[in-house]
């Protein structure tokens, strides 16, 4: 749904919880004349027109002909004290699909519309109830898949990223003001150009610093992925179904056993992880096999960190060492896991292969498998406490935008140190204020909201 709907003034309502069968269902209404419109379907209309903000009341919803609806509890919200800045009514009524249904149909008699993805949040926004990197935060809240995820978006909900762009941008602009004294001077006599860099070398640290932490933010948004790979037979199902604690996997010792990929979800320390057993590698004996080591192969790819299963029962061959020389060359993180170590004539793992961390574990008797976990834990970056409240950022816009004042404002200083002319060290100044300005929406265009409230589901 494009932006221009979203612009619309009006009043407009959408469910706040899932539709289903529940306790309560929440329905958000907000508009300039939002309480006169819901007071209009009311048994008793009197007592919301005249509550004050912040309070509740509690009414029977009527049909235009005073049949009976739902009996609800309304929240009073009067501008600008509310979510969106303008009044808004809650209605609070029972969760049943059709009691909804019917709610529904008679807010639309009533004058009101049915909200867009994230138009209440952009209301929110136009009215100055928060910045731009605030309604992300809320979007990332709500998506949250763990527990660091949660904690991250709440920081960044308080404002912490818009505190932050705030304090850059404030280094930029008097660093911009010694720039424009300078070009004045300048124009009076020439000579050597004199800025104090120090201020805009603090703004380039500031902004890699933030870069430098979207990937870990990412990862607690959208979780890791860790895949299980290895010849056929090395135990990959096994070590799958270890770490899942169930039997998903079917294991067997006939080779092949697993054709395509498998996928399950698991918790490391806070990150949310897809955990991956994939087909074995070996030289497939039909089509169906060919398709399904191919599709591991994209997996393995992709994946975070792979887990390389080596038979320790035979230790590993010379398609093992390519293999994982392989991975080596395209820079994966891989551990080796060399299973099997509960067999009599397991060899000793090494301590490394081709530059790999080895592990000795057995799937089967569930052997050493903590200690790889721990092992993996670290690697994918979750050492972190839970309670930790540094800033990181994790939207993809936000990270963009860094990039290209953090671009700019390299162009800038290699500027001044090449004694190129002021004036192009202040546009180039200036197009970082602007990127740092849309991380906040200060500077905003219909375009850029739109591509921020389009990812918002409708009730928010
Ligand atoms: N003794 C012993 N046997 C194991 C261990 N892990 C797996 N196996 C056996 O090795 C055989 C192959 O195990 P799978 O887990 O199916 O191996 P895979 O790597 O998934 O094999 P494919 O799906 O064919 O690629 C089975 O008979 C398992 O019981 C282990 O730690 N110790
Ligand atoms: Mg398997």
């Amino acid at each position: 749904m494009s932006f221009e709907g979203r612009l619309e003034s009006g009043a407009i309502a959408a469910l706040a919880t899932p539709l289903g069968q529940s306790a309560l269902a929440v329905i958000r209404t907000s508009g300039p004349n939002c309480i006169e419109m819901v007071s209009g379907g009311l048994k008793k209309p009197q007592l919301l027109r005249s509550a004050a903000g912040h309070t509740v009341v509690h009414s029977a919803l009527v049909e235009a002909n005073g049949d009976l609806i739902d009996d609800v509890l309304l929240a009073v919200f009067r501008a600008p004290r509310s979510y969106t800045g303008e009044d808004s009514v809650e209605i609070y009524a029972h969760g049943s699909i059709p009691g909804i249904d019917r709610i529904f149909s008679r807010l639309f008699q009533l004058g009101f519309r049915q909200a867009l993805g994230g138009e209440f949040t952009m209301r929110a926004f136009v009215n100055g109830k928060l910045d731009l990197s605030r309604a992300e935060a809320i979007q990332e809240l709500v998506s949250a898949q763990s527990r660091e995820a949660h904690i991250h978006a709440l920081h960044r909900l308080g404002g912490a990223v818009e505190r932050r762009i705030h304090a850059i941008r404030d280094s930029l602009v008097t660093f911009m003001a010694s720039v424009a004294i300078q070009l004045d001077y300048d124009e009076m006599e020439t000579g050597e150009v004199r800025c104090d860099q120090g201020q805009l070398d603090t703004a380039l640290r500031d902004i890699a610093e933030l870069l430098g932490t979207y990937e870990k933010g990412r990862r607690y948004q959208f979780g890791a992925r860790l895949a299980l790979a290895g010849k056929t037979n090395a135990g990959k199902s096994s070590l799958f179904n270890a770490l899942l604690k169930e039997e998903r996997a079917i294991v067997s010792d006939v080779h092949g056993t697993t054709r395509d990929y498998l996928e399950a979800r698991i918790i490391v320390r806070g990150v949310p992880v897809r955990l991956y057993d994939t087909a074995g590698f070996r030289t497939a004996t039909d089509d169906i096999e060919r398709e399904g080591i191919k599709r591991s192969g994209n997996i393995v790819e992709a994946a975070t960190m792979v887990v390389y299963l080596v038979d320790g029962g035979k230790g590993p061959d010379e398609e093992d060492l390519q293999r994982l020389g392989l991975l080596k060359k395209e820079g994966h993180a891989v551990v080796v896991a060399w299973n099997k170590t509960d067999l009599e004539g397991s060899s000793q793992a090494p301590d490394y292969l081709e530059g790999f961390k080895v592990l000795g574990i057995s799937a089967l008797q569930y052997r050493g498998i903590d200690r790889l976990f721990e092992f993996i834990a670290e690697h994918i970056n979750a050492a972190q406490s839970a309670g930790d409240e540094s800033l990181l950022i994790d939207s993809q816009r936000q990270f963009e935008l860094l990039e290209r004042a953090h671009s700019a404002l390299t162009e800038a200083k290699a500027s001044l140190q090449g004694n190129v002319a002021l004036d192009m060290v202040a546009l180039d100044i200036q197009d970082a204020l602007g990127a740092l300005g849309e991380i906040t929406g200060e500077v905003s265009s219909e375009e850029i909201l739109d591509a921020v409230f389009s990812g918002f589901c409708v009730g928010k």
